[in-house]
């Protein structure tokens, strides 16, 4: 993409609505336009970055075998009557009501409505496990929206929802999306910590929320630093063994690590001081296994192999698909701007070109921008007459992970200059050695 032909409206200036340094960033970089308190528009940066996210949720999700489907946004009262959850719901949830005067609402959740496609259409034991799964907007009319796309009121999650004949079924399925979660995250550059919590409106005993931990998060967590040691790595899981599943959850579920609400002060005591810590952190995501909470009262109802009709056993598992570029950011970033880690980024790389209107330099950067995209690589090319400095303070704001400088000085001696965003160290090589370079960065990504 050539910046003189995208849509990128940076700021100046600071926006002064903007309490933190992810919002104010994301204004700045012009990837988000609020159109009324925590709603927003995703303009073209920010859309990239989401629709990123969205694709390493969606490859993670579809490895741990589950299957993407899509429900609306517009849910009708009566589904959420029959959980009896209309009337909990309380004022979070937007109600609406059509021309025929029906209730309808925009979803905050879609436990009913996913308990209703079930019941339609399966009936056997059969047919499970089941782990359906969406990525679609929800609506929950929170009292203090704020800090951008972190507590939005309509904002983008990944819900699914697993349904099996048994609860020993129903736990690996818990335990095969902790699994997937912390690969999930860990491509998106985070290191998100579980950690026992609350269940709150949606229910059941057994949820762990995934945390990162970050000055600005709005929970407070008690854990044992052993826990930040953890790596997911590239091991290859096989997410049909129950007990390889159940292994790598101990592994992350044994060092303590608790939100506030279930925070044990003296099992916390117990840790060697030395490891106790204690942080603000951002959740990015929660699974919960809540039995037959839903499938119960809404006769969701299988065949077991013995010939018996029983409720099936389910859990809901979300992710904060929106939610995650301000976290990505609030862990990622300088007084410059954003660092996006490979794995999200909107664009591979940043080309500057130092002399626009010069026609080597010109002929090098087309030369080089054709080179990176047959290599599959999307460049952004800052093609605009500008200063330098100019250009080098958007691409620092905006946080393309590299930048490849070419300007008439390297050029006289066959070189551009690669720099690196988040350590700001530079290299001057060949053309061909910026793009093999860039590339092999990109390749395990
Ligand atoms: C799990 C999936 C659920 O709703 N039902 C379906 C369960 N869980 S949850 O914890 O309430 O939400 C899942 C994740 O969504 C993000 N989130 C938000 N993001 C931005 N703005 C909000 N107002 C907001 N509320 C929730 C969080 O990341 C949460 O973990």
């Amino acid at each position: 993409m050539r910046l003189s032909r995208y849509f990128l409206p940076v700021l100046k200036e600071n926006p002064s609505e903007a309490q933190i340094v992810s919002h104010r960033y994301m204004l700045r970089a012009g990837m988000i336009k609020q159109q009324a308190a925590g709603i927003y528009s995703w303009l073209p940066l920010g859309y990239k970055v989401l629709r990123r996210i969205e694709q390493i949720v969606h490859e993670e999700q579809i490895k741990a075998g589950h299957i993407p489907l899509l429900m609306p946004t517009l849910q009708p009262a009566d589904l959420w009557r029959e959980s009896g959850r209309y009337d909990d719901y309380g004022e979070e949830m937007l109600r609406i009501t059509d021309r025929h005067k029906r209730d309808m609402l925009y979803g905050p959740t879609n436990e009913e409505m996913i308990t209703d496609i079930f019941r339609a259409h399966v009936n056997s034991y059969k047919d499970l496990p089941l782990t359906l799964y969406h990525i679609q907007w929800k609506f929950r009319d929170e009292i203090r929206p704020r800090f951008g796309v972190m507590r939005g009121r309509e904002f983008l999650m990944k819900d699914g929802y697993n349904f099996d004949i048994d609860v020993d079924s129903a736990l690996h399925a818990y335990n095969r999306h902790m699994v997937s979660y912390l690969r999930t995250y860990e491509r998106m550059g985070l290191k998100a910590i579980p950690m026992r919590a609350a269940s709150g409106p949606i229910g059941g005993d057994n949820t762990h929320e995934f945390l990162v931990l970050a000055a600005t998060g709005e929970s407070e967590v008690f854990y044992d630093s052993a826990i930040t040691d953890l790596a997911f790595g590239d091991r290859v899981v096989d997410f049909d063994n129950r007990a390889e599943c159940a292994a790598i959850v101990r592994e992350w579920t044994t060092p303590y690590a608790r939100t506030d609400e279930t925070h044990d002060a003296a099992i916390y005591a117990a840790i060697p001081e030395a490891r106790r810590k204690s942080s603000r952190a951002i959740e990015v995501g929660q699974i919960f296994f809540f039995g037959t909470k839903y499938s119960e009262p809404m006769g969701a109802v299988v065949v077991n192999d013995k010939g018996e009709r029983v409720p099936v056993q389910m859990g809901s598992h979300g992710i904060g698909v929106s939610r995650l570029l301000g976290a990505i950011i609030e862990a990622s970033h300088d007084d410059r701007g954003i660092i996006w880690p490979e794995g999200v980024t909107p664009f591979h790389v940043g080309l500057v070109n130092l002399k626009q209107g010069d026609s080597a330099t010109d002929a090098a950067c087309d030369v080089l921008y054709k080179a990176l995209a047959a290599r599959s690589l999307e460049p952004l090319y800052d093609d605009r007459d500008e200063r330098a400095g100019a250009k080098f303070a958007t691409m620092d704001l905006i946080g393309l992970p590299w930048r490849i400088t070419v300007g008439p000085r390297g050029l006289a001696s066959g070189k551009v200059e690669l720099t690196s965003r988040r350590t700001g160290l530079s290299e001057e090589m060949t053309a061909e050695d910026a793009v093999a370079r860039v590339a092999a960065i990109y390749e395990g990504v």
